[in-house]
């Protein structure tokens, strides 16, 4: 696979199969969303399928029936996707809606709506790593020889869904909204039964103290590791060659630290500080 499987829709790549111009045009200027729509925007490789578990196990009350019986896909569609488009406009709502699409190509209906936004953000280094290794897997994306090469991609934001910088500088700006949430990853790892309390009261859901301790169990690595709905091991050989690796992959925080040479740290060092100047957001991995 080479750069040419990548094409660029108002200057940020996605890869040529199962995304195409007409979609990305449709989602942006004529998908109509609900007030009642939840959506799960995330950039790639930041935990959204951690997300998407998180939010169909709050919607059932902690009942884990939906995620063990529904693949991910078709209960939280990725909309930018040709099929997850159809899927999420078949779904009934209240839909629970997956995109990593950056601010300036989402549906700008949300803009006027009281739909509910879940933005995730992960520490880039690990995102970077993570690409990595699914790039070798995911074959609409393309494959790196050396985490070298696709650190200088990643930095330029050559990358699919554009820049990591943008993306999380363009979310951020509606973070004040009061329908717009924002969490990391690592707030996620470090206390996953705070988050999913924080992400209720943000939802208007409450749960019993059983209810919340199934949700957490049941979004646990290793739950959604065996779980076929969730492990993306369903998805055809045509767009993923298992044997090369797995999908939930470790679902740690700092694992760029066994990969990143000293230097290449202190390249990343230097481009995020550049970029993330007048940022007014401290994340856990500052
Ligand atoms: S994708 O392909 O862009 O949709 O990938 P995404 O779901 O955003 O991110 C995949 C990474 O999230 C990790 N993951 C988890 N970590 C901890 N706990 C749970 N439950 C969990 N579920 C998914 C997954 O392992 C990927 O990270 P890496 O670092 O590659 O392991």
């Amino acid at each position: 696979m080479s750069s040419e499987d990548y094409f660029a829709y108002k200057g940020i790549l996605f890869p040529t199969q199962g995304i195409n111009e007409e979609t990305l045009s449709y989602v942006e200027n004529d998908f109509q969303v609900r007030d009642d729509d939840i959506f799960n925007v995330v950039y790639p490789k930041s935990g959204t399928n951690w997300m998407s578990e998180i939010l169909g196990l709050i919607r059932n009350d902690g009942d884990p029936s939906l995620v063990r019986n529904v693949p991910v896909f078709e209960r939280s569609p990725w909309i930018e996707t040709d099929q997850g488009l159809e899927t999420a406009l078949k779904n009934p709502p209240p839909r629970q809606i997956s995109s990593h699409l950056p601010i300036q190509l989402f549906p700008k209906s949300f803009l006027c709506s009281k739909a509910k936004v879940i933005y995730t953000v992960r520490n880039p280094r690990d995102v970077l790593v993570s690409h990595y290794y699914f790039s070798k897997m995911l074959k609409v994306w393309k494959e790196f020889g050396t985490l070298e090469e696709l650190l200088q991609e990643f930095l330029s934001g050559n990358v699919p869904s554009g820049s990591w910088f943008d993306h999380v500088k363009g979310w951020l700006q509606m973070k004040d909204r009061d329908n717009v949430f924002v969490m990391t990853y690592e707030e996620l790892q470090q206390d996953l039964r705070g988050s999913v309390k924080r992400i209720c009261h943000f939802l208007g859901k409450e749960l019993n103290d059983p209810q919340i301790d199934s949700v957490v169990e049941n979004a646990s690595f290793q739950k959604m590791k065996d779980n076929k709905m969730s492990n993306l091991t369903m998805i055809e050989e045509a767009y993923m060659d298992h044997k090369k690796g797995k999908f939930m992959r470790k679902g740690i925080s700092g694992d760029w630290k066994n990969h990143l040479t000293v230097a290449q740290s202190e390249l990343f060092d230097r481009v995020y500080q550049e970029n993330m100047q007048g940022v007014n957001m401290t994340f856990p991995w500052d």
